[in-house]
């Protein structure tokens, strides 16, 4: 009943505010303005409904981005702190989430639409995962890459709650032959050009029972900027597959080839998924699993510490086979110290990690640098692919010790 009240007052209370100003209008820009560590990276500080003060990528569609230090407040990233990301402008601002159904069809026994509270009394499931856009940290790709120029902030983690995708396909029963789910959302293009999102999973993955349709984030309805009422969990998988405003699943017998599939969000089909930078890769696949990734949260890049015993705090994560170490390096990376790491919230989660270092007086540089359960680790160089995608390097932060 509390996600019930959650419901409305969501609504009624987002949807006020839209109405008095439309969103792309009563962005509110603050005199205050960041600068993101690449050339061109100032941005200004923006607020929406529902979402604290942002950094600001873009308007129409608004994009925002989590300011670094909220991942320092905990593992958990708070809704109003969450990224957003979209590509089309229309957003379905006049939405009524007592009108909304998302509707399953294509290679299926019973083609179904079912309503918030039809998914609602559907026994539901709670992942806590990590989700992160493809271009995360796109900004800081050497030579620089076009697209989204993006921080380190399009990731976040949240406790996702909703029913499995597998309940749903198997309610409505999924034909033989049937390759792959298409997934819409409800906001589309303001001008025809642009080709509407939609996303695509192999059936096996859609049906592994950890693919979720979720109507709630930490506790609470969705914000809207992130889907609400209802958005795709692909626990692992970069953001592009977490579909928005989730309202259309399609069982196809083929493999889907829209834009979005066939030309966008693709990496190098190679085992480093990089290639020489400036060069194109011969062939490509969609973008899959995020890359092992971690970061110092408690100290930024450029921060004046006390020399001697400095408490060092962060963040790991992988695709979803979990953190087996977090290694710190205070001397370029010749020598490790390993990590205490935090409490675990499964393997799809940022996992804290802690340790105390000794840092002599003087110009100092920390290296954090994760790896996985399956031994995959972070590179010490970045690798390069033309889109800015899965950016991994181990991360630096320059301090100086007095
Ligand atoms: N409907 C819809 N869903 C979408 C998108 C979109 O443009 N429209 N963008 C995707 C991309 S690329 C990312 S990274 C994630 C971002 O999720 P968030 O905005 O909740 O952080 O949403 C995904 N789902
Ligand atoms: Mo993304």
């Amino acid at each position: 009943m509390i996600d019930r009240r959650n419901l409305i007052k969501n609504s009624t209370a987002f949807l006020a505010t839209l109405g008095t100003a439309g969103i792309g209008n009563s962005l509110r820009a603050f005199a205050e303005s960041v600068t993101l560590p690449f050339d061109n990276g100032e941005r200004p500080l923006v607020q929406y409904p529902q979402k604290r003060k942002m950094i600001g990528l873009t308007a129409r569609p608004p994009q925002l981005e989590t300011p670094f230090s909220v991942y320092n407040e905990g593992v958990i990233t708070p809704n109003d702190a969450f990224f957003v990301r979209y590509h089309l402008a229309g957003l379905p601002y006049d939405l009524d989430p007592d009108k909304f159904s998302v509707e399953i069809k294509g290679k299926v026994d019973k083609p179904m639409k079912l309503t918030m509270a039809d998914i609602r009394k559907m026994p539901s499931i709670e992942i806590v995962a990590v989700n992160q856009c493809s271009g995360n940290s796109r900004g800081l790709f050497t030579p620089r890459v076009a697209g989204g120029q993006l921080g380190n902030g399009a990731m976040g983690n949240a406790r996702w709650k909703g029913v499995p995708l597998k309940a749903v396909l198997d309610k409505a029963g999924v034909q033989a032959g049937a390759k792959q789910v298409v997934f819409g959302g409800m906001d589309g293009p303001v001008v025809d050009k642009t080709p509407d999102f939609a996303k695509a999973l192999d059936l096996d993955h859609a049906r592994d029972g950890e693919v979720m349709l979720a109507y709630a984030m930490n506790g609470a309805d969705l914000p809207f900027l992130n889907g609400f009422p209802l958005r795709l969990v692909v626990p692992g998988y970069y953001g592009t597959y977490w579909v928005k405003h989730l309202n259309e699943i399609n069982v196809i017998d083929s493999v889907y080839d829209n834009f979005w599939m066939k030309t966008a969000y693709r990496i190098p089909d190679n085992d480093c998924n990089c290639v020489e930078p400036g060069t194109a890769p011969k062939a490509t696949i969609p973008i899959n699993r995020f890359t092992v990734r971690s970061f110092v949260t408690n100290v930024a890049d450029g921060a004046k510490v006390k020399a001697g015993n400095v408490a060092l705090k962060g963040i790991a994560f992988d695709g979803g086979k979990g953190i087996k170490d977090v290694s710190v390096s205070t001397d370029g990376g010749k020598t490790w110290q390993k990590t205490t790491l935090g409490k675990d919230l499964g393997k799809y989660s940022f996992r804290e990690w802690n340790i105390s270092v000794k840092l002599a007086a003087g110009a100092q540089e920390i290296k954090v640098r994760a790896t996985s359960n399956d031994g995959k680790t972070q590179p010490m160089e970045a690798l390069w692919n033309p889109a800015g995608y899965l950016r991994n390097v181990v991360e630096t932060v320059r301090v100086t010790a007095a």
